[in-house]
């Protein structure tokens, strides 16, 4: 496996005026770069060099702290970028998806809440989740690089709440920049086919 930075599946200002084109050109042509470059140099002669992403991810967690770091953001950025999509967000989920939110979270508006509250209160740089663990959907957020596959779940839908995903747009902000994340962002088809996949 190599690692490589994928293309953006819409342009640099289509998600403006939520997430600006300065913001995405750093993010993705700077720092997840920096990810795929770091992962590539740290992946050489190691156990992992011809394992899937997934496996670099898992294999690597609690071994190789500089791999496990740059490959799990590789997989988060990999994500990242299709979680989002112009005039994303809103209560737009797919059927299935929306009850199972509906039956393991409470409502839609229960779930969102919880989401944004798991971002805001990640201390210092991380992600916050909805993940399939166990056959339900539950909300965590994790540390840096790491993400719910280290933790025995499937992500299905992720949020970047590092200062490089937001200060460019929202500063210190960072409740308005969750709330417009899932308000205005959000692409629910996607997460909606990571959830059939995860599915036991
Ligand atoms: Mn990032």
């Amino acid at each position: 496996m190599t690692f490589s930075l994928p293309e953006l599946p819409y342009s640099h200002d289509a998600l403006a005026p939520y997430m600006s084109r300065e913001t995405i050109e750093y993010h993705h042509g700077k720092h997840h770069l920096a990810y795929v470059n770091n992962g590539n140099n740290l992946l050489k002669g190691t156990e992992w060099e011809n394992r899937p992403l997934e496996d670099i991810v898992k294999g690597s967690h609690g071994k190789n702290a500089g791999l496990f770091n740059n490959a799990g953001q590789h997989y988060n950025h990999l994500h990242f970028w299709n979680w989002m999509k112009p005039g994303g967000g809103g209560d737009k989920i797919p059927g299935i998806l929306e009850k199972t939110i509906a039956a393991d979270l409470g409502s839609v508006a229960k779930m969102k809440e919880a989401f944004v509250q798991a971002g805001v209160a990640q201390f210092g740089s991380g992600w916050c989740w909805l993940a399939l663990k166990d056959g339900k959907i539950v909300v965590t957020s994790t540390a840096n690089g790491e993400n719910p596959l280290v933790h025995g779940a499937r992500p299905i839908l992720g949020c970047d709440v590092w200062e490089h995903s937001y200060y460019i747009d929202y500063r210190n902000r960072r409740p308005e920049y969750l709330t417009a994340f899932v308000d205005h962002l959000i692409n629910w088809d996607y997460v909606a086919d990571l959830f059939e996949a995860a599915k036991p």
